[in-house]
């Protein structure tokens, strides 16, 4: 407890991700270890470029140990994300002597064969620097070349330097040969896990990461967050977005206040009167819903959007043949063709018509479910965000 209380007085440092620290509580404490660790190549490193490009802004003196990119090539990646001094980027450059190029690096590893060698380097650069930001880069490639007890000391080395100098230590990590038990013990080492993952969503391929924290700090892991990159900002984290669309009075409102009284959070005030939006958890990705009436401008309007939608609802009064002839028009005008489905509504009404005549009338390919509802009756969603999510790949 006392632990965790001088933790918590910690100062905090900035992934300059602003959603991120904000689940951090402002960042990583000082001297914390961070895995970040993913099956498969992912984007950790630029998660990992946006630590040190936020370090070397706020003037602290960044230290990137890089086994894989030359220094210059590195270095234009750091320039991606605008301008900054790069005095405070110090690069161990591991890389040059592997292609028998000469280095302008102050730190270089000459043998990345010889452990001795690769230490004594960054322990100098970490007595002579004193890093407040420190990234691995990465510890598979050290996995690729020496046994098991040999890394796993170097990396304790590595983290009791940090400790000592009050350095943030991050590690690269894809793991495609540890053993779970191998992989458990790596993992109650540091105080950060942040695991990463790429996954599909309708037509958009979504970079997630999670975050699990030392559970002394008392905190719940993360849901999945997908992040991106944009050239002003450096990476972002967003929602993706599923548009509930339809004519006037056909029932969005009550589509979205039903499938988001699922939601995750509400600290907006989602549900009040008049508000067309909310979120679900869809397989653990905060997922945003907003609803847009289907009226003359929207074609127009939604060719804007579109790129940015994961998936549509397109709510029918199954009793308005008026309703079935614009929705139509929106069917034709999903040019990028989002993962869509037809909600043939107020099916407890007299007159409605079946899912079977609207998709008829409508003249819809077999790729387009249609799925009747009665919203007012039995509310029940499942069918219809069933068929939405197994059109975006995520059920
Ligand atoms: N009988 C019946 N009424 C429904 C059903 N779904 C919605 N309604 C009613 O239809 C009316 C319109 O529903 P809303 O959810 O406000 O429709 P909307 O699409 O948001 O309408 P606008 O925002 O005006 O475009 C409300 O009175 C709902 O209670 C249904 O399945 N059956
Ligand atoms: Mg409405």
């Amino acid at each position: 407890m006392v632990h965790l209380e001088r933790r918590m007085r910690m100062n905090r440092v900035s992934t300059g991700i602003g959603s991120i620290d904000e689940k951090l509580g402002g960042g990583f404490p000082e001297a914390s270890s961070v895995l970040l660790l993913s099956q498969t190549p992912s984007e950790k490193r630029m998660f990992a470029e946006q630590f040190i490009v936020t370090g070397v802004r706020n003037d602290e003196t960044c230290l990137y140990v890089d086994f894989y990119r030359s220094p210059s090539f590195a270095r234009s990646h750091f320039r991606r994300y605008g301008i900054m001094d790069e005095e405070n980027l110090v690069i161990v450059d591991a890389v040059s002597a592997q292609v028998m190029a000469p280095s302008e690096e102050k730190y270089v590893v000459k043998d990345v064969l010889d452990m001795d060698n690769i230490r004594g380097v960054i322990q100098k650069a970490f007595e002579e620097e004193k890093p407040e930001r420190v990234i691995l880069d990465s510890l598979d490639f050290l996995v690729d070349r020496y046994p098991r007890e040999i890394i796993l000391d170097f990396w304790h080395h590595m983290m009791t330097l940090s400790k000592e100098h009050n350095s943030v230590f991050l590690t690269l990590f894809i793991n495609w040969i540890m053993e779970k038990r191998e992989l458990d013990a790596l993992e109650r080492t540091v105080d950060y896990l942040l695991e990463f993952r790429t996954k599909r969503m309708g037509k958009i391929l979504m970079n997630l990461v999670k975050i699990h924290e030392d559970k002394e700090l008392g905190i719940d892991e993360s849901g999945w967050i997908p992040f991106t990159f944009e050239s002003e900002s450096g990476v972002v984290t967003y929602s993706p977005r599923i548009m509930v669309t339809g004519s006037a009075n056909s029932g969005k409102t009550e589509f979205i206040q039903l499938l988001c009284s699922r939601s995750v959070e509400d600290e907006d005030g989602l549900k009040g009167e008049g508000v067309d939006r909310g979120k679900i958890d869809v397989s653990s990705v905060e997922t945003e819903v907003f609803g847009v009436r289907g009226d003359e401008s929207f074609a127009s309007t939604f060719r804007l959007f579109s790129r940015e939608v994961s998936g549509i609802f397109l709510i029918l009064d199954s009793t308005k043949p008026e309703d079935i002839e614009k929705g139509r028009e929106i069917v034709a005008s999903n040019l990028e063709e989002v993962p869509l489905v037809v909600v043939a509504n107020k099916q407890d009404l007299k007159g409605a018509l079946t899912a079977e005549e609207i998709r008829k009338r409508m003249e819809l390919p077999d790729t387009i479910p249609v799925v009747e509802t009665s919203l007012t009756r039995d509310g029940d969603l499942c069918p219809a965000l069933h068929s939405l999510l197994r059109l975006m790949g995520a059920a």
